[in-house]
């Protein structure tokens, strides 16, 4: 075994950076100064209003405001759909959820997560050079020998890595051991090259900050999935208890101590079993601080882009913010001239985070990084106090009826969320940009951006909106398709259409409101249509005999009996929604609620 060994710690050493110099001389050939470094950061649950350059009455945002002022602004961006899951397999795959498979959100115990039949940015990225292909430089293996072996390679480590156990890839020596009981050479080197970058490496041009919220069992974990280091809370922060739960409505209990008793469980609250934070395959804080969240993250950011743009190769850094979901964290509050009401206290928490990351942008890689902020669904309204703000989207016509027209519809506040580009030097300053884009072009954006290719075998609902962010053209969608996300209808089914000015409804419904009420579900065999440029808030549909709804319908029926039949003829996915209570991520069985920590 003495081979593998010193493979391991070779391996090891070389990602940990004693070796840096020699795998940057590899690689600086060929990649330097070619292709830009991306960041994308997504806020959850941020609405449209709550972003000051969209909204006066916004005061808590000014390092986005100052990003918006040095880039690009877009008023009329969308999210994928108006939930979290969906929203972000959309954003990581460029295809709607009757394609990718995700049309609801995963749960703490769940079995699957997106698809492994689709591929994911970072996956296109890290095969189109983001990854460093040190691999290859350290001749351990050819890119087909690893590509052939890739399955093997992902179900040994899922086989073996037992959540209750920690994982394997920081136990070299353990894992040694179980891969005595691998006869093939080849595939045992194979598993030893995965599990060591995934424990070890932190200088990868690939990498995930997040949330996750996409699967975190076996292969759904990111790590899994193209990101070559991983740190972040896998699912939301309400989804497992703290020790500082924060705000929430209504409020829920911290983690019990150690060795006392099982509680009840309590409705919408989530009480036996800790929130996680991992670093790669490894849970290393259970329950989560949440105080110092954002602390964590600007450091793993600050740590990350220093060490990438040293090494001059282009990098992908995905930075999904728990902000502004709640629990809104319990930091303390920063000074507030206006008072000290949470929500406005934890924009303010991520406003200075977002600030810190463009910083540290502006300080080491200003002129080839692209940063593209944008939020994953609107405010949940339910929340009350702890939701944002919707602006002048305020879906009139739904609110009317009961129920909140925000996150989980398909109204504007729940689906038209804030973004901003920014890249000095490409992307023009102080603009603001009417074209209707979507959290879906992310993908195929930066794909172009990076001079990758879109995989084979499949259709796309993103647009390669890179004219339109470099100045070059205002040409958005002229179409695009809002699925159904919770508050009416089938999971994901697509029956709110968006036709250039014009928003049709073949369904409404309300979301929970604050005080209770839900809409009732409404089927319209004549959709409802809103001109949304002159009637933001859709209060009021078009009259069914006027001449302006009578040429719009035939356009809208068209265009979404199109979109079916284009997804009934494409390679569609389905995601795996069972559950399996053995799944939860449990660092310590035998603490009532999983605690531990590590770091
Ligand atoms: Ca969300």
């Amino acid at each position: 075994m003495g081979w593998l060994f010193l493979k391991v710690l070779l391996v090891g050493v070389g990602f940990s950076g004693l070796l840096y110099p020699f795998v940057d001389f590899c690689i600086n050939g060929k990649t330097a100064g070619q292709r830009p470094n991306i960041v994308i950061i997504l806020a959850d649950d941020m609405g449209w209003g709550d972003l000051g350059a969209n909204w006066a009455e916004t005061k808590d945002t000014a390092n986005l405001d100052k990003m918006a002022s040095e880039g690009m602004r877009f008023v009329d961006f969308h999210a994928a759909a108006s939930t979290c899951s969906p929203s972000r397999a959309s954003l990581l795959t460029g295809r709607l959820g009757l394609r990718n498979g995700v049309t609801h959100n995963f749960e703490v115990s769940s079995l699957g997560g997106l698809p492994l039949s689709e591929s994911t940015l970072a996956e296109v990225l890290q095969q189109s050079g983001y990854v460093t292909g040190i691999i290859d430089r350290m001749n351990l293996q050819t890119k087909e020998q690893q590509v052939a072996l890739w399955p093997f390679a992902t179900q040994w480590v899922s086989q073996h890595w037992n959540c209750r156990e920690k994982a394997v890839s920081p136990r070299p020596l353990q894992l040694l051991t179980l891969l005595r009981e691998e006869d093939d050479e080849t595939k045992r080197e194979t598993v030893v090259w995965r599990t060591c970058i995934l424990g070890q490496l932190h200088l990868a041009g690939v990498h995930g900050l997040c949330k996750w919220h996409l699967g975190h069992h076996g292969s759904y974990h990111p790590n899994f999935r193209g990101f070559d280091y991983y740190f972040g809370i896998p699912y939301s922060h309400d989804m497992g208890c703290t020790d500082t739960p924060g705000y929430n409505h209504p409020p829920c209990p911290a983690c019990p101590p150690a060795g006392g008793p099982l509680r009840k469980h309590e409705r919408d609250c989530y009480v036996d079993v800790a929130l996680p934070l991992y670093e790669n395959l490894r849970i290393v804080e259970q329950p989560v601080n949440l105080s110092s969240l954002a602390g964590k993250y600007a450091e793993k950011v600050a740590q990350f882009i220093q060490q990438a743009s040293a090494s001059r190769r282009p990098f992908l850094l995905y930075v999904a913010l728990a902000h502004m979901h709640v629990p809104i964290s319990a930091t303390p509050l920063l000074p507030n001239p206006r008072g000290q009401r949470p929500y406005q206290a934890g924009l303010r928490e991520m406003d200075s985070l977002v600030g810190q990351i463009k910083d540290k942008v502006d300080s080491t890689a200003k002129e080839h990084t692209f940063i593209w902020f944008a939020g994953d669904n609107g405010p949940w309204a339910q929340k009350c106090e702890l939701a944002g703000s919707v602006g002048p989207f305020t879906g009139l016509w739904q609110t009317r009826q009961g129920g909140s027209s925000a996150k989980q519809t398909t109204w504007e506040g729940g689906h038209r969320v804030p973004a901003l580009a920014y890249w000095p030097g490409q992307v023009p300053a102080n603009v603001t940009s009417p074209a209707l884009l979507s959290v879906l072009d992310i993908f195929p954006t930066v794909v172009a951006l990076a001079g990758a290719s879109l995989p084979q075998g499949r259709h796309f609902d993103g647009l390669d909106a890179s004219d339109v962010l470099l100045g070059r053209s205002q040409m958005g969608h002229r179409v695009l398709f809002h699925p159904n996300s919770g508050a009416a209808g089938e999971y994901g089914a697509l029956q709110a259409v968006r036709l250039e000015r014009y928003k049709a409804f073949f369904i409404t419904g309300g979301a929970k409101a604050c005080d209770g009420s839900l809409g009732p579900e409404q089927r319209h065999d004549l959709p409802l249509i809103f001109n949304l440029e002159e009637d933001a808030a859709e209060g009021a549909p078009l009259p069914r005999g006027g001449a302006e709804y009578q040429a719009v319908l035939p356009r809208v029926r068209k265009v979404l009996t199109e979109v079916l039949q284009d997804i009934a003829d494409d390679n569609t996915s389905r995601a795996d929604y069972t559950q399996d209570p053995a799944v939860t991520p449990c660092c310590n069985p035998y603490h009532i609620a999983c605690r531990c920590q590590t770091v």
